[in-house]
């Protein structure tokens, strides 16, 4: 039965007694199998919207680790695309897109309701991984959070400081306002044929999320969200949504609630010991171990990871990085992490 999953149980907010363990770009880089799968695709973008590819390379680390759950291999600027935007990676430098600055460029792009036809490739890959993965691992599908998605959609590339994205939020609300409608929008078609397809849970990635001060970070952080996950709780009441609002420091308290989350995300910005008293009591966590552990290894490792689940250890929690894992990483010292959570 589907409730026997071990991250599905964190998740509805039971405490175990061992941590369920996956890491976010648990298929990536660091792995000899990816790269010869992604030379097999040609390049990254190929590879996304390979349906036998991308399942390949989700399942990668579930074989080789054994992880509780399987993250679908895709990209967050893949909802850019389906709305018209055009997007290419650039070897060692990252995305660029075709940029929307103006009324006349927001107007082009595709309507919300139109961006399954480009993504359809994405729910074949859930179809493939729905069948091919263990019982008992959880399947994520996810997007981008509609404020992370426009900071790349504004400057066309990642920035920093989202210097373009928030210059434009303050010298055009019309249109700014109008690419987050449209995202959001876009999102909750995207997730909802997501979990057609077989995601058993959506995380929301606001990666961006910690250079929103104030006001705006309820508005453009926390609201969109929200919307988002009260739009899929309608639809489909029984999926949890993990959302990492990375970045949000002290904002991170009573942050369940105001989105209506089932569980936050943590980045390593806040301690363990401080999340489990002010974040915790809201819900399953996720996180937070620094990834550049996964680079270093060794007693600090074994340290640190252990202080995280203990200090977790009295509610739901579910084992993470506090971000993704580095082409530098070690795939041994991932096997240290997964040993020490699990008590080896
Ligand atoms: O060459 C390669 O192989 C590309 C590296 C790579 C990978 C492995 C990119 C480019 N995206 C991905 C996959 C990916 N991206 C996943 C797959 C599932 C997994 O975790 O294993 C997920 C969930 C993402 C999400 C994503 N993409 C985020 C949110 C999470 C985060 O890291 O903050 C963001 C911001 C992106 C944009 C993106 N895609 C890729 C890069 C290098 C970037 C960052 C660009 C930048 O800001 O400079």
């Amino acid at each position: 039965m589907s409730t026997q999953k071990s991250v599905l149980r964190s998740l509805a907010g039971e405490t175990l007694p061992v941590p369920p363990i996956w890491i976010m770009r648990q298929a990536g880089r660091y792995l000899p199998e990816y790269k010869a799968t992604r030379a097999k695709a040609g390049d990254f973008l190929s590879l996304c919207y390979n349906p036998n590819l991308a399942a390949e390379v989700t399942i990668q680390p579930i074989c080789r680790y054994g992880f509780d759950a399987a993250i679908l291999f895709a990209d967050i600027l893949l909802l850019p695309q389906a709305l018209g935007a055009d997007l290419s990676f650039v070897t060692g430098e990252g995305p660029r897109l075709s940029t929307i600055t103006t009324a006349d460029q927001l107007a082009a792009l595709k309507p919300a309701h139109g961006v399954s036809d480009h993504l359809s490739p994405i729910y074949e890959t859930i179809k493939i991984l729905s069948k091919a993965l263990p019982d008992e691992t959880t399947l994520i599908g996810f997007a981008g959070a509609p404020w992370t998605v426009a900071t790349y959609m504004i400057a066309g590339q990642g920035t920093p400081d989202q210097g373009p994205a928030h210059a434009l939020k303050a010298e055009n609300r019309i249109v700014f306002d109008g690419l987050i409608e449209l995202i959001t929008a876009g999102t909750i078609v995207y997730l909802s044929a997501q979990i057609d397809a077989g995601a058993e849970v959506i995380k929301l990635f606001d990666s961006w999320a910690g250079s929103l001060q104030g006001a705006d970070f309820q508005r453009y952080s926390i609201e969109p969200m929200q919307h988002i996950t009260a739009a899929l709780k309608a639809a489909y009441p029984h999926v949890p949504i993990i959302a990492f609002p990375r970045g949000a420091g002290e904002k991170y308290v009573e942050l369940h609630a105001a989105i209506g989350a089932d569980c936050i995300a943590l980045d390593d910005g806040v301690s363990a010991e401080w999340a489990a008293k002010n974040v915790q009591t809201g819900g399953c966590v996720q996180g937070n171990l620094a990834s550049s552990h996964m680079v270093t290894g060794g007693d600090v490792l074994v340290s640190e990871t252990r202080q995280i689940v203990d200090a977790f250890s009295d509610g739901p929690h579910i084992f993470n990085l506090g971000h993704g894992i580095t082409p530098d990483a070690d795939p041994e010292n991932v096997q240290l992490m997964i040993d020490t959570v699990r008590g080896g």
